[in-house]
């Protein structure tokens, strides 16, 4: 039986957040935006994960304008969001009104696809998210993509895997997303675990497979994981597809064509919209924000299940403290830390939490001497449930035998008035509340320079700019 595949087109989202820190503006994507349309892609990914943040921080762009911006040309391709769950866009869990607020608002601006994650996997940070899209989703006809991050270890089997994909889809996920964050995933186990996965979830359910090309198996990790039954996968143009970012799409869209996979994309209309993102990714690398060598296969993560972004932070904050001879020592002591911690996936941000965790343990010459503040949350359980049992020693001599068990934001009051009080004088949109509740000062600095250059009360803040024209 022919099963036609679909592939989520990743470029104006994963694909320069991966390699070029999420700085490509959207006067860079808009020329393209109508054909990216009409070439019959599953979703666009466009919005969510580290673009908001970088719209307001280095780029003077209203991320919620930016977001219109797509949909008045995207009009018949759904927009795809990544989501962190109870921690939205920000780095920390929100009450449940602003998740609510938020995820209404994504959907009324535009967001056709909202995938969830949640760094520990722990269902109770997305139910909320969760049931938010499913109050919202009909008037727009959009989807809930419920993730589960993929890692290794003893706890993390298959049967554990599939059990949170029956969790989710009872949760109302319409599909499931396998989140492979850090190309570990291998492409035997993809297909085994897919097949499993397919055999439990209604006929219905999509799975989408998310992984990058980081240490070279992106695209056989696809290919199995097509043969075992998956639905979607995500890809990124050539021009900046591969290493760090998704396997490339062309090459993809080449390998199904005339099996019984075949995506139906024409690939020679894709060739100018690559074109395009070629001088893009050369105006990245001239600036300095895309530097070449993330286009190349780096093994290190299959050796030791570290994943690309952490191995750079480990060794930064070793050379800082002149002890770059030590990371052998620390690479070592990742996974005893995790394992002390019940194995949290590394994904942000549990993987910073563990990597500067080890790097302490070492440098200290004692472990847990010094923990972070964050490292105790993570063993509070202050980010959520961790499925491996945390040290019980370890608990002890951190002070953390007093552990927080219910969901983490059941612990915070409603706060959403309370944020759009606090930024009344900037208000001109629901959206702006939301903006402040993630990122703070950095908000407040974009909304003084969207004043400006409305009122142009201050010619020298309207004027800033961060690139070079
Ligand atoms: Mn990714």
């Amino acid at each position: 039986m022919a099963k036609k595949v679909l592939i989520t087109e990743t470029i104006l989202r994963d694909a320069h957040q991966s390699q070029a820190a999420t700085r490509m503006r959207l006067d860079e994507m808009l020329p393209m935006l109508e054909r990216l349309d009409d070439i019959g892609y599953y979703s666009l990914e466009g919005w969510g994960g580290a673009t908001f943040d970088s719209c307001l921080r280095f780029l003077n762009e209203d991320p919620w304008e930016r977001l219109r911006t797509l949909k008045k040309h995207i009009k018949k391709t759904p927009i795809q969001m990544l989501l962190r769950g109870q921690n939205l866009l920000g780095y920390k869990h929100y009450a449940d009104d602003v998740v609510e607020k938020f995820v209404e608002a994504s959907i009324r601006n535009g967001i056709g696809v909202i995938r969830v994650f949640d760094a520990l996997n722990d269902e109770r940070n997305l139910e909320c998210a969760m049931k938010a899209i499913n109050k919202y989703k009909g008037d727009y006809g959009a989807v809930c993509e419920a993730t589960i991050c993929y890692t290794t270890s003893p706890v993390h089997t298959n049967k554990y895997f599939v059990e949170k994909a029956k969790v989710l889809e009872q949760m109302g996920a319409d599909n499931i997303c396998l989140k492979d964050m850090a190309n570990i995933l291998l492409p035997y186990t993809a297909y085994e675990l897919i097949k499993d996965m397919k055999k439990v979830l209604k006929p219905t359910t999509k799975i989408h497979l998310h992984t990058h090309n980081t240490t070279g198996t992106g695209d056989m990790v696809y290919l199995k994981a097509i043969e075992a039954g998956c639905d979607i996968v995500d890809c990124a143009l050539s021009s900046m597809g591969n290493g760090t970012s998704q396997p490339a799409t062309e090459p993809f869209i080449a390998t199904l064509k005339g099996t019984e996979y075949d995506t139906g994309i024409d690939i020679e209309k894709l060739l100018p919209i690559n074109e395009h993102f070629k001088k893009v990714a050369e105006r990245l690398e001239k600036d300095g924000i895309l530097n070449p060598k993330v286009r190349q296969i780096d093994v290190n993560t299959l050796i030791y299940q570290v994943p690309g972004g952490m191995l750079s932070n480990l060794m930064s904050q070793l050379k800082q403290a002149g002890k770059l001879d030590k990371l052998t020592d620390c690479l070592a002591e990742v996974p005893n830390v995790r394992k002390d911690a019940g194995y949290p996936p590394l994904v942000t941000p549990s993987s910073q939490i563990v990597g500067t965790q080890a790097v302490l343990n070492i440098l200290q010459n004692e472990r847990y001497k010094m923990v972070t503040k964050e490292f105790k949350a993570l063993m509070k359980g202050e980010y959520g449930q961790l499925i491996g049992e945390p040290d019980v020693e370890i608990l002890k001599k951190i002070g953390c035998e007093d552990r927080v068990t219910c969901r983490p934001a059941d612990l915070i009051e409603p706060e959403y008035e309370k944020f759009k009080e606090e930024m009344k004088e900037y208000y001109t949109q629901e959206e702006d509340v939301l903006s402040y509740a993630l990122f703070n000062q950095v908000a407040i600095n974009f909304f003084k320079y969207r004043l400006a250059k409305d009122k142009k009360v201050d010619a020298d803040l309207a004027k800033t700019q961060i690139y070079p024209v």
